[in-house]
C-alpha cells in the first residue's frame, strides 16, 4: 500500500510573557484550517505549536512576581492551551522550550555546530545596566538610558558564543531568489530581506550569554546559556525527535511544508533558520509565510469603547466558528488588518446569518413543507441548473489552492459568492410556485435536491474554517460520512436520491449591532479618553507575603522641583510621618512641580535607595496610567502623613 503523503505545518512558538490575545489567534487559526483541510485531503499531518519560554524578559517577570520562571510560564501556558481548546485548534504536538527533549536537541546541536566550526567563542559588547543586570542594544535604549529602569548604562562586554551567520549571505540570497522554490511569501518580503540584511552584510549571531541565566546551559562551558533564536527556532525539529530520543518523526515529516508567522519574525525564519540548517547539513523548510498584523485602533490593542477583543468573550457570545470565519475572511494575506467588533457583527449578519444560515433553513423548511422531509426519487433536472453546478465544480480546487497559500479571504469570498448564487437559484426557480402544480413535483424535487447538494458541497469546503458548523449542516441536510469527504465536494449529486432532512437549530442568530455594542460597553466600561490605552495583561497570582513585604504610606509633599538635565525626573522632599526624605519620580512630563506641593500622595517607603542622575531616591511615588501619561495617586488633606496603606 502506498504511504500517505505527509504535511508538516507550524505556528511560531509564542512568548508566554503575557496572556494570549486575539493577535496570537490568527497564525494558529490559519494553521489549524490548513491542517484540517490537509487531513480531509488524506495527508498524514503534523501541526505543531508551542511556547518559547526562556530569556531575560520572562526571568524578570518571574522575579517581579516572586515566583520561579518555570512556575510563571506554567500558568500562562495553561491559558494558551485553554484558548486553543476554546477555539477548536486541533494541534498534533505542543512544544515547550523547557521540555527535556527540546533541551537535549538544542544542546546536541550547539555541540555539533561548535565542533564543526560554525560556532566560536568571542565577546559580546553592548550597553549594560548594572542594577538590572541587562545588556541592551543601542536601539533598545530610551533617551540613551536603560528601557526598564531609566538608569544610566555603560559600555560592557561579556564572553559569548557566536554563530557564523556572516558566511551564509550568498547561499541565502540564492535560496530567496530561487524561482522554483518560492521560499518566502509574500514575495515583497524577499527584497526586504536581501536589501536590508544580506546586501549590507550579515553579522555573526550571538547564540549564548552568561548574564541571562534562564536558558539552556551550554554543555561544555559552565555559565553559558543558549540565547534566544538558537533555542526558539530549533523547536521545529526538536519536536520531531531530531537529536533526541523522545520522538522519532524527523525522517517522516521534515522538511516542514509551511512555517507560518507574522511579518516581524520573517527575518529570523528566512535567514537565520535556513543558515542553522545549512550548517547542520539538514534539508531546508519548503515555505515561509509571513502574514500581516491584526491591528487595533491603528496599531495598538485597546479595550476602548465597544472594541472588546478578549477572544474568550467573543467565542462565548458569538460562537467559535463566527470568530474563526471572521478572522480568516477579513485578513488579506500580506496586509495588516484592523480588528473591530462592529465589522465582525456585520459579517456574521450578512455572510453567516443571511446568506449561509438562510440558505440552509429555507431549503430544509421547503423540503419539509412540500415533501414531509423526504425527497422523492423522481426528479427533473434542466439546463437552468447548469450555472450553479458549474460554479460548484470549480470551487474545491480554488479553495484548496487559496487556503494552502494563506489566501483565506479570497477562498472564502468565492465560497460565499457560490452561496449567494444558490440563494439566487431559489428566486429564479420559485419553488413556491412549482409547489402549487402537481405535475411540477419532479422539477420541484430537482430544485430542492440541487440546493441540498450545493449546501453539502460548500459545507465540506467550509469545514476547515468552521469545524463545529459543518457537521450541524450535514445533519440537517441528511448528508453522511460517505458524501462529506473532501473528495466528495468535487462530486455532483452525491446525496442519497431520497434524502431526508431535519429541522435543526438556527445556525447563526442575527446580531442587533447597536444593542450588542451597548452590552459590550456595559460589560467592559472604558472612558472615551482612554481610547487607545494599552492595558498590560493581568499578572499571575502571587503570594500575600510579597505584598505584605512592601511598606506603603501616605506622604505629604513639602517641596518639588525639576531635576536638571532630565526631562523626566522630579525631585521631591516629602514628610513620611517620621521625618523628611528625598524621593525622585519620573513624572515631570505630566506635572508642573508647583502643582504637587502640599499634596498627600501614596508611596512605597521601604525600597532600597537608588541613584538617578547622581541623586538619591528613597522610595517610589505611586502613579496610575492615565491616557498617554500618568497621574499621581493622591489623598485628601485629612489623611495624615505616615498613614499606613493596605
Ligand atoms: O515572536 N497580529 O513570539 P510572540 C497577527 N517567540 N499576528 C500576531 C499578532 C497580531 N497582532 N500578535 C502576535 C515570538 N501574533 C517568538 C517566536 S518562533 C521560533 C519564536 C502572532 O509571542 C504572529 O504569528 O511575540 C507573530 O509572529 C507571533 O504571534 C509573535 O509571537
Amino acid at each position: 500500500m502506498a504511504e500517505k503523503k505527509t504535511f508538516y505545518i507550524t505556528t511560531p512558538i509564542y512568548y508566554p510573557s503575557g496572556n494570549p490575545h486575539i493577535g496570537h489567534c490568527y497564525s494558529t487559526l490559519a494553521c489549524d484550517a490548513i491542517a484540517r483541510m490537509k487531513r480531509m485531503q488524506g495527508y498524514d499531518v503534523m501541526f505543531s505549536t508551542g511556547t518559547d519560554e526562556h530569556g531575560q524578559k520572562i526571568e524578570k517577570k518571574a522575579i517581579e512576581m516572586g515566583v520561579t520562571p518555570k512556575a510563571y510560564v506554567d500558568d500562562i501556558v495553561a491559558n494558551f492551551k485553554k484558548l486553543w481548546a476554546t477555539l477548536g485548534i486541533k494541534y498534533d504536538r505542543y512544544v515547550r522550550t523547557t521540555d527535556d527533549y527540546h533541551i537535549k536537541t538544542v544542546q546536541n546541536m550547539f555541540e555539533k555546530l561548535y565542533k564543526d566550526g560554525y560556532i566560536y567563542k568571542s565577546e559580546y559588547k553592548g550597553k549594560y545596566c548594572t542594577p538590572c543586570e541587562s545588556f541592551w542594544t543601542e536601539s533598545q535604549l530610551v533617551d540613551g538610558k536603560c528601557p526598564d529602569c531609566g538608569r544610566e548604562v555603560t559600555e560592557a562586554s561579556e564572553e559569548a558564543y557566536f554563530f557564523k551567520l556572516s558566511e551564509f549571505g550568498p547561499k541565502l540570497k540564492e535560496l530567496l531568489l530561487d524561482p522554483e522554490k518560492n521560499f518566502l511569501e509574500p514575495k515583497s518580503r524577499v527584497n526586504e530581506m536581501i536589501n536590508n540584511f544580506i546586501e549590507p552584510g550579515l553579522q555573526d549571531l550571538c547564540v549564548s550569554r552568561t548574564s541571562v541565566k534562564w536558558g539552556i546551559p551550554v554543555t561544555f562551558d559552565e555559565g553559558h546559556y543558549v540565547y534566544v533564536w538558537m533555542d526558539a527556532l530549533t523547536n521545529y525539529i526538536s519536536l520531531l525527535g531530531f537529536m533526541n530520543d523522545t520522538y522519532n518523526d524527523y525522517e517522516k515529516y521534515w522538511p516542514a511544508d509551511m512555517h507560518v508567522m507574522a511579518k516581524e519574525i520573517v527575518r529570523f525564519h528566512s535567514l537565520i533558520w535556513p543558515a542553522f540548517l545549512m550548517a547542520l547539513g539538514e534539508p531546508l523548510p519548503k515555505k515561509i509565510y509571513g502574514h500581516g498584523w491584526i491591528t487595533f485602533d491603528g496599531g495598538k490593542m485597546s479595550k476602548s469603547k465597544g472594541n472588546v477583543i478578549d477572544p474568550f468573550v467573543l467565542c462565548e457570545r458569538y460562537g467559535v466558528d463566527a470568530l474563526r470565519y471572521h478572522l480568516l475572511r477579513e485578513m488579506v494575506f500580506g496586509s495588516d488588518c484592523p480588528y473591530s467588533n462592529e465589522q465582525m457583527f456585520a459579517r456574521i449578519n450578512s455572510d453567516l446569518a443571511n446568506d449561509l444560515g438562510n440558505l440552509v433553513s429555507r431549503t430544509t423548511a421547503m423540503v419539509i413543507k412540500y415533501f414531509d422531509g423526504t425527497l422523492p426519487e423522481e426528479k427533473e433536472f434542466t439546463e437552468a441548473d447548469n450555472d450553479l453546478l458549474e460554479q460548484l465544480d470549480v470551487l474545491p480546487d480554488f479553495v484548496s489552492e487559496t487556503f494552502e497559500t494563506m489566501r483565506f479571504s479570497e477562498g472564502l469570498a468565492k465560497i460565499f459568492s457560490v452561496i449567494a448564487r444558490a440563494n439566487k437559484y431559489i428566486d429564479e426557480n420559485e419553488p413556491w410556485k412549482l409547489a402549487k402544480d402537481d405535475t411540477a413535483k419532479p422539477r420541484l424535487a430537482a430544485v430542492l435536491y440541487n440546493l441540498l447538494d450545493a449546501i453539502r458541497r460548500v459545507a465540506i469546503l467550509l469545514e476547515p474554517v468552521m469545524p463545529h458548523t459543518s457537521p450541524k449542516i450535514f445533519e440537517q441536510i441528511g448528508a453522511d460520512e460517505s458524501n462529506t469527504t473532501w473528495e466528495a465536494s468535487k462530486a455532483r449529486h452525491a446525496l442519497a436520491a431520497a434524502v431526508t432532512v431535519t429541522k435543526g437549530e438556527v445556525l447563526f442568530p442575527r446580531i442587533d449591532i447597536d444593542k450588542e455594542i451597548d452590552e459590550l460597553n456595559k460589560m467592559f466600561p472604558a472612558a472615551e479618553e482612554e481610547k487607545g490605552k494599552d492595558l498590560e495583561p493581568l499578572k499571575p497570582l502571587t503570594k500575600f507575603d510579597n505584598f505584605a513585604a512592601l511598606d506603603l504610606r501616605a506622604v505629604k509633599v513639602l517641596s518639588c522641583e525639576k531635576v536638571e538635565k532630565s526631562d523626566k525626573l522630579l525631585k521631591f522632599k516629602v514628610d513620611d510621618g517620621f521625618g523628611e526624605r528625598q524621593v525622585l519620580s519620573g513624572i515631570a512630563k505630566y506635572y508642573k512641580p508647583e502643582e504637587l506641593v502640599g499634596k498627600t500622595l501614596a508611596m512605597i517607603v521601604n525600597l532600597e535607595p537608588r541613584k538617578m542622575m547622581g541623586l538619591e531616591s528613597n522610595g517610589m511615588i505611586l502613579s496610575v496610567k492615565y491616557g498617554d501619561g500618568y497621574r499621581v495617586v493622591e489623598f485628601d488633606d485629612s489623611v495624615l502623613p505616615g498613614s499606613d496603606i493596605s
